[in-house]
């Protein structure tokens, strides 16, 4: 037409091409006539407007939006069915600047996920989230959902919902306003382009009040899911207009500011205030912090009762004590004797983004199995620190350097096998030079209280400190039969 440019492209918010099937790149996974892909449209055009797209991050729910991460061009975490919202307050607490919007289906928010989102609601957490309701479930064929409505027949519900069976629809808008703390409830629906246009400003108002430090938000979107209801399109957006609508009204069911009693969010005092403890700032910590310390990602792998997890603990403390960032994940099985433990420990000067290490630079191999499972992981030009006297036989050293520190029959030596853990980590001080061993001793004299472990500690330093400075030849790599170059 004269005069006018028609002009069809995607919101910058979007990616330009969606990477996830080489022959599908100009399409969504969305079936044809889904509410997903319209709220998504929504979402991205409200992220350009408000110009917070390179601030923004999504957290994509289990279920048909599953995939989102493969459209939106912002920082994208998939979580657990029904974690969102947990997620969603990690991800705005350690990052406050970000824009958090948790995306979730009823199945996702309302069924397994109720306790996360009221508890996220009911704290008042700065994100947002995006509920949409399409009264079933839908990825997984069809199951009732909390949000199916009376008599509407799911595959869990052959004979239709019987509130005396099922019980009646929940009403998350409704039951979230309950609590005091949000600031911003809506429901809107997808069921024309006015009641579209609606929900297009409620999205941008929600991801507003969040970028204005305002509180706790949540849309409820009311949607199609043609495939699920077995109705063409256009079929299934008129359903969402005259049935669903019926038992969950639009409307604005919050809105208003977010109030809380006096020091609401503020703590009156720092945490070692609080704790009444010594902050234990050391002196002159950053000249000392850049000197003596470097970063390094840490697995320390043996069976429970070995110290472990204990031993991961100490390293963080330490480089906690040189200021630095540091994260301490780890992971045993049920037994409390003898099954397997590991530990991941990063030191870093820079923020951290995962605790997961899946390439240690240093992998402390506390006995043969760990050795074996977690050798391969190990970066190239790593090192292992094998608590025996020599490697395995069969044992390949793979791209890493091996050291063999026989910490168990050194501690053995000492007094106590239960120092075996102590020894090993002066060894690695020792041999990564990643902090100063002095802050080892400090460390431990503030948590090991019993006076005679204290010193029996103090000798497992020395000890595994000694042993990599006596023992072990500079660039030398441990061979099966033992030490050699
Ligand atoms: C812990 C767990 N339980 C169950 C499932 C199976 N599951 C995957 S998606 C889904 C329901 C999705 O429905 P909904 O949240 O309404 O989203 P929709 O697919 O309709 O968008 C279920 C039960 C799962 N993946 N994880
Ligand atoms: S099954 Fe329903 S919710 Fe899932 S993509 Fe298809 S229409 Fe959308």
């Amino acid at each position: 037409m004269e005069g006018y440019q028609v002009i069809h492209q995607k919101s910058p918010a979007f990616y330009d091409k969606y990477e996830r099937k080489a022959e599908l790149q100009h399409q969504t996974h969305y079936c044809p006539g889904c509410g997903h892909g319209i709220v998504h449209k929504l979402i991205a055009e409200a992220l350009t407007d408000l110009g917070v797209q390179d601030r923004a991050i999504l957290v994509s729910p289990v279920g048909c939006s599953v995939f989102a991460y493969y459209y939106f061009d912002v920082g994208n975490v998939q979580v657990a069915h029904g974690r969102a919202p947990a997620a969603a307050t990690a991800l705005k607490r350690a990052n406050p600047e970000s824009i958090v919007m948790s995306y979730q289906g009823d199945g996702d928010l309302a069924a397994i996920g109720t306790a996360e989102i009221i508890h996220a609601a009911n704290r008042g957490e700065n994100i947002c989230v995006f509920f949409i309701n399409n009264s079933i479930y839908g990825m997984t064929g069809g199951q009732m959902a909390p949000t199916t409505l009376v008599g509407q027949v799911s595959t869990t519900s052959p004979w239709g919902r019987r509130p005396g069976n099922e019980g009646l629809p929940i009403h998350i808008s409704e039951l979230l306003s309950a609590l005091e703390t949000p600031t911003y409830i809506e429901r809107v629906a997808l069921n024309d382009m006015k009641n579209i246009m609606k929900a297009k400003k409620a999205i941008k108002k929600a991801l507003q009040i969040q970028k204005d430090g305002g509180g706790f938000s949540l849309v409820e979107i009311l949607s199609p899911c043609p495939t699920i209801l077995k109705m063409d399109p256009v079929v299934a957006r008129k359903w969402v207009g005259e049935t669903l609508l019926k038992t969950f009204p639009l409307g604005v069911f919050r809105d208003r500011k977010l109030e809380l009693p006096e020091g609401g969010k503020v703590p009156h005092k720092t945490l070692a205030e609080a704790l009444e403890v010594d902050e234990g700032v050391p002196e002159e910590p950053t000249t000392r912090r850049h000197t003596h310390t470097r970063n390094l990602g840490v697995k320390i792998a043996g069976f429970g009762g070995q110290g472990i997890l204990l031993m991961g603990q100490l390293l963080a403390e330490m480089g906690l004590r040189e200021h630095m960032e540091v994260s301490w994940l780890p992971s045993y099985g049920p037994e409390m004797r003898s099954g397997s433990a590991h530990c991941h420990v990063t030191l870093s000067h820079d923020r951290i983004g995962s605790p997961l290490i899946s390439q240690p630079e240093v992998l402390v191999a506390m006995n043969e199995l760990s050795l074996h499972k977690f050798a391969p992981s190990v970066v190239s030009g790593g090192l292992i620190l094998y608590n025996h006297t020599h490697l395995p036989e069969g044992f390949s050293a793979p791209q890493a350097r091996v050291v063999c520190v026989p910490a168990s029959e050194i501690a053995d030596k000492l007094g106590s096998a239960k120092v075996a853990n102590v020894v090993m980590l002066a060894a690695l001080l020792e041999e990564t030079e990643c902090l100063p061993a002095e802050s080892a001793i400090s460390v431990l004299e503030t948590t090991v209280r019993n006076k005679k472990l204290l010193e029996l500690d103090k000798r497992a330093i020395e000890a595994g400190r000694n042993y990599v400075d006596t023992e072990i030849e500079v660039g030398a790599v441990a061979q099966p039969d033992g030490y050699s170059y």
